[in-house]
């Protein structure tokens, strides 16, 4: 059956396809890292960068939140950048990525390579496959990528910024160029997802954190078809897609138009509405304000509670953060989160 993982029912890919599952699936955006002191210790002794690029570490973090919390989902350790690198873009973690010469240019967005996933980046297949063999029953690998326009925010920036105001000058100042340049990575990310779903991840998520800094328009013309061109490549795996858009209340009408599985959204949207807008065949996920972690244990009862109602009964909801889990949450309020989940969803 579809949605089986080494002979158990799983809950989450259940949900993708929008079918019953045996209880409500969650997992939890960046539920590898700095809150885990298991993480601390190890990035204490291997930079970032070092623990994405040697398998055996990778693995041993993408399986740490496991050991502690009953997750529906492991998500790989890497970066969206890591693929970059792979091209030939020169770049370092301190903490957040920082490009050494952004890309401004028709003759450096030409002289882009395509991606060879198995020659670029074998530790990343490598790192899927030793997962996939230490996961418990029943609980899949999502691999993942960066959606095109959030990558092109990084490379024209060169930094992590506010308002990404040069990444968004650069589409009005020169849109062929853009376009060109959104296309290139749509590319290199579909042969990037395909080849991790053939090393053994069982489901596809493109994160579009930035996606929100730009206005409906804009976001059709440019980001909406690099994610379909990438989204299209991937339709023959038959393995689901996840799209996650940060801040993209008035992008949702543009999204349901995208052929994916699941749309993620941040905690600002209501998911009512987000099922409203994205029709009946997709899944939502999301969307607890990752600050509700830090509430007493009795509000953030009620705050999942809410979030659950708000998705109602039918099928195909994923519960998880609406961003990333922040660095200082307790461990503890992850616990309470998952099994509050479980218990009522
Ligand atoms: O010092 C450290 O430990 C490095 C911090 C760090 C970590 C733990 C970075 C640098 N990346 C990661 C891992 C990571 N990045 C994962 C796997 C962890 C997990 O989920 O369990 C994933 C899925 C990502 C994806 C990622 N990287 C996104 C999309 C998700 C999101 O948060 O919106 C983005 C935007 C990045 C860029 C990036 N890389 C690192 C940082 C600190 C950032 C954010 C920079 C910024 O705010 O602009």
């Amino acid at each position: 059956m579809a949605a089986t993982v080494s002979g158990q029912e799983s809950a989450f890919l259940a949900a993708c396809r929008r079918e019953p599952g045996a209880h409500r699936p969650v997992w939890i955006m960046r539920q590898a890292g700095r809150y885990l002191p298991e993480y601390r210790a190890l990035r204490a002794k291997v930079d970032f960068e070092a623990l994405t690029r040697t398998p055996e570490l990778a693995a041993e973090v993408t399986l740490q939140p496991l050991r502690r919390f009953p997750l529906d989902a492991a998500i790989l350790f890497s970066d969206i950048m890591t693929p970059l690198q792979g091209m030939g873009i020169e770049l370092s973690f301190e903490p957040a990525p920082v490009v050494r010469e952004p890309i401004r240019t028709l003759a450096q967005v030409e002289a882009l390579p395509a991606l060879a996933a198995a020659r670029d980046v074998p530790f990343v297949l490598e790192s899927i496959r030793l997962v996939r063999a230490g996961l418990p029953r029943g609980v899949p690998l999502i691999g993942f990528a960066g959606a095109p326009f959030t990558l092109l925010c990084y490379l024209v920036c060169g930094r992590p910024s506010k308002e990404f105001g040069a990444a968004r000058a650069f589409l009005y100042s020169q849109p062929d160029t853009a376009q060109r340049l959104l296309g290139c990575l749509a590319d290199a990310m579909a042969e990037y997802l395909a080849a991790q779903a053939t090393a053994g991840a069982q489901a596809l998520m493109l994160f579009e954190s930035w996606a929100g800094l730009l206005a409906p328009r804009e976001y059709a013309q440019f980001a909406l078809p690099a994610v379909r061109r990438t989204a299209a490549a991937l339709r023959r795996l038959g393995v689901p897609l996840i799209y996650y858009v940060n801040q993209g209340a008035t992008l949702l009408p543009a999204v349901a138009q995208l052929d994916v599985d699941v749309v993620g959204v941040d905690w600002r949207s209501p998911l009512s509405q987000v099922r409203r807008i994205v029709g009946p065949d997709k899944a939502v996920q999301g969307n607890l304000d990752p600050a509700a972690l830090f509430a007493p244990p009795g509000d953030l009862r009620r705050h999942v509670a809410a979030v659950l109602e708000e998705a109602g009964s039918a099928p195909g909801h994923i519960f998880n953060l609406g961003h990333g889990i922040w660095p200082d949450t307790d461990p503890d309020a992850v616990a309470r989160l998952v099994d509050q989940v479980h218990e009522r969803g």
